[in-house]
């Protein structure tokens, strides 16, 4: 029995990747060096991985991405929007420049729209594919990897997403016709993927991982079509002329009915999500027999250390039915940090119950060996079940008075009063104009404030320092407001380096790390925090800041949280009890210093939740219950509040059609919503939903530098106030404007203020 992960962490131990390419974007570096650094990573990573023992064959995954591994099948098969034009090179190739220009955009172009990946906080470029896209072999990077690592020692395993993830998670292009469904092009697209198996083959891999995760989640598209797709693409790929042997990896859940359709594939090795997923029955693993299984038995996904005793015992049930088997990884590792041991200024406690990537691969090792000979690994598993019962019994994990109060909450503690009877104490609290303007939340963080931020973590200012520089840049921020003249302000935030790490930074029961990235989407990264005990709230977190700004003027200042359901999206999160207990602890803490705000004067309080779409099950049977704790957690936030003060939430990310019923059960008195980009199309949803509430549709778009016309936000307006009526409309920008510059900031903002004006003038 062999080890290996399905995928590693690719932006570097110390996110080299991340700076070469942003480098390379800033014209500092040219195509040659950022290769370099390129091969000096996966010659790293190779290296690293050998020598923590994952030593047989193809067992080191070549999973290394410039930016995003769906873009890099789509730039492998040639998969170009229309709309782009032909970003072919004279050899008839999609070059790196082509490939950045898909994942970043030109002046005119839109790049590749950005969207979740399953349940992470990753995000993946999304295929545009149409009735026209011609499919061609337009790259042939995975293989001169696999021939660099070869000839530098490393036989690797390279990773293609798969024919059918790929079409499933891609979308019709806009000159498709209503109701085209990308997954009609298979026939076209398996050439190409036999053609790329082929010349790896050629290449001399033994073994190549293509990667089927939308097979564990429900589809729009019907189950028997997906069962089609699976196996008449494996019948094509089970026959490419020299391939090497074929591994489908199904991360995130369990196969369900299409592990069948697997097993009769003519492929050599299935790999299955044996952590959160299940142990295939006695039935499934008769059909499974003749095939290497890959037992992800180790959790990609999230930092707990393994229970090696647990794993070792679903590995006897594979074993006992007599399968061949290689210990590996639920999901890739790409969503974990790469080495535990670098966060030293953890406690020693902390640290012995987690295992990010690098530890991973010690486990799958120590599993691997189980099989061969169980008294191998006795000593490494018993150590484990040692530590983890530890970990329940340490202080802080649970912590009584926290358990009392989450015991003793009723009904009441879930709900306000009725909206009429908030909406009058409102209007007499606030007295706002119609259509009131507002942000938000963050603006820009400019070099100052970061630099103000590093300087005071290295010790550099004071604490008070520190204070009277972020208390300069509230001033200017509230006075920009005022001099656009909005209803509603924000302080700006210019005191958070990340909506989530700064109340964890703040809250008893999580820690933060130094090293611990992620990559989020391309270069860009998050650093997770770690929420492992009961969560308290020993102080008020924001207060200070919300009085502040509040002082400075007779407009409503909003206070601003981080919803719980966010807090848990964003952190790496217990794994000892219901995530909806978790959340209601984040619940209550953010119900206190809903209490402090509101004792301070604060009348306004935003609560945001921009992940509750992200959390949502892969199978809609999961959903319901999901949605049902994810929405009562936020409830239980916010139900303190009086009559008098407004609660508003924002959401990101479309796809509202989804979870409106969820939305309209947070119960928000205001929700802003992102839809600028699709052109309002979101006042349907809620026309046709009859969302009752305040409701601010974003009126342009912040991710991009581009500044909106006055009259074409007077014309969004003019939209928005035919589907909801104007008493319950808000006017807002899609999003925090924390990554955008000050000269485009102030000039949107303007439009947007004066484009209300005359809308306003016009209702009258
Ligand atoms: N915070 C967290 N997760 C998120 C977001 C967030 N997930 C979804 C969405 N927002 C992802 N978007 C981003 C946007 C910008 C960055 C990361 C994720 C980013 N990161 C800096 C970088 O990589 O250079 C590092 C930021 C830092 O110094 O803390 O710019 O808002 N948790
Ligand atoms: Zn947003």
């Amino acid at each position: 029995p062999a080890a290996s992960l399905l995928g590693y962490p690719r932006i570097g131990r110390r996110r080299e990747l991340k700076k070469a390419i942003e480098a390379f974007w800033a014209g500092k570096i040219d195509a040659v060096e950022l290769d370099a650094a390129a091969k000096e990573i996966q010659l790293g990573t190779a290296r690293r991985l050998v020598e923590l023992g994952l030593t047989e064959a193809a067992a080191v995954p070549g999973t290394f991405s410039y930016y995003d591994q769906v873009l890099d099948a789509a730039t492998h098969i040639g998969a170009v929007p229309a709309r782009f034009g032909d970003l072919r090179n004279a050899d008839g190739q999609l070059d790196i420049n082509a490939y950045f220009t898909l994942a970043r955009g030109t002046v005119e172009q839109q790049p590749l729209e950005m969207t979740k990946w399953f349940d992470t906080n990753y995000h993946y470029l999304v295929p545009e594919i149409g009735p026209e896209t011609t499919f061609s072999l337009t790259s042939n990077r995975i293989v001169e990897q696999f021939e660099y690592a070869l000839a530098n020692g490393f036989e690797t395993r390279q990773y293609l997403v798969g024919p059918v993830t790929f079409l499933l998670l891609s979308k019709a292009s806009d000159d498709a016709p209503a109701g085209f469904s990308p997954l009609s092009r298979l026939e076209d697209v398996l050439p190409i993927y036999a053609e790329l198996l082929t010349r790896l083959g050629a290449a001399g891999a033994s073994w190549v991982q293509l990667d089927e995760p939308a097979l564990v989640a429900d589809q729009d598209v019907s189950l028997a079509e997906i069962q089609a797709a699976v196996a008449r693409s494996y019948e094509v790929l089970g026959a490419a002329a020299g391939r090497p042997s074929i591994l489908v990896s199904t991360p995130f859940g369990a196969l369900a009915e299409l592990l069948p359709t697997l097993a009769a594939a003519p492929i050599e090795a299935l790999h299955i999500d044996a952590f959160k997923g299940a142990v295939p029955s006695a039935e499934e693993l008769a059909l499974l027999a003749g095939k290497t299984i890959v037992a992800g038995v180790v959790d990609g996904h999230n930092i707990w250390r393994n229970d090696l005793a647990k794993s070792a015992a679903r590995l006897d049930v594979l074993k006992a039915a007599g399968l061949n088997i290689t210990v590996s990884t639920s999901t890739s590792t790409q969503h974990v940090p790469h080495d535990v041991t670098e966060e030293t200024q953890l406690s020693a406690e902390l640290r012995s119950w987690l295992a990010f990537a690098d530890q991973k691969v010690t486990e799958v090792v120590t599993l691997a060996a189980h099989l061969v000979d169980p008294a191998s690994s006795a000593a490494a598993i018993a150590e484990a079940s040692a530590i983890i019962a530890s970990r329940a019994a340490a202080p802080g994990v649970k912590r009584p008075e926290v358990r009392d109060r989450l015991a003793a909450l009723t009904a009441a503690d879930f709900n306000r009063s009725a909206y009429s009877v908030r909406e009058a104490a409102q209007e007499e609290s606030l007295a706002l104009p119609p259509l009131p303007t507002t942000t938000i939340g963050s603006f820009p963080q400019t070099s100052e404030i970061r630099s103000a931020r590093a300087r005071a973590n290295k010790g550099a200012i004071t604490g008070d320092e520190y204070t009277t520089l972020m208390k300069e840049e509230i001033k200017r921020v509230v006075d920009l407001q005022e001099e656009l003249d909005f209803d509603v302000l924000v302080h700006g935030e210019p005191e958070r380096n990340d909506m989530v790490q700064y109340f964890a930074e703040n809250l008893e029961g999580f820690d933060v790390t130094v090293h611990g990235w992620v990559q989020s989407y391309g270069s860009r990264c998050t650093r997770p925090s770690i929420l492992w005990g009961d969560v308290t709230r020993e102080k008020a977190i924001t207060v200070e800041w919300a009085e502040y700004a509040q002082s400075l003027t007779a407009k409503p200042m909003k206070g601003m949280l981080t919803g719980p359901v966010t807090i848990l999206a964003w952190s790496f999160v217990r794994d000892d009890q219901p995530l909806g207990d978790t959340a209601n602890q984040v619940g209550l803490a953010l119900r206190d210093e809903i209490a402090d705000l509101e004792a301070a004067g604060i009348k306004i309080i935003q609560v945001d939740e921009p992940a509750l779409r992200e959390l949502l099950p892969l199978r809609k049977a999961d959903q319901a219950a999901y949605l049902d704790w994810s929405v009562n957690s936020f409830r239980l936030s916010t139900a303190g509040a009086v009559d008098g003060t407004q609660i508003h939430t924002h959401l990101c990310y479309s796809e509202f059609g989804v979870i409106i019923d969820a939305i309209d059960g947070l119960d928000a008195d205001v929700t802003s919503i992102e839809a600028a980009r699709s052109r309002m199309d979101v006042v349907n949803d809620l026309e046709a939903h009859g969302f009752g509430r305040g409701v601010g549709p974003g009126v342009y778009d912040i991710h991009s530098p581009r500044v909106p016309g006055q009259a074409e936000v007077t014309e969004l307006l003019g939209t928005a106030v035919k589907h909801v009526p104007a008493r319950q409309l808000w006017v807002n920008p899609d999003c925090g404007l924390k990554t955008r510059g000050y000269a485009e900031t102030e000039e949107s903002l303007r439009n947007l203020v004066n484009a209300t004006k005359e809308v306003r003038a016009q209702l009258v």
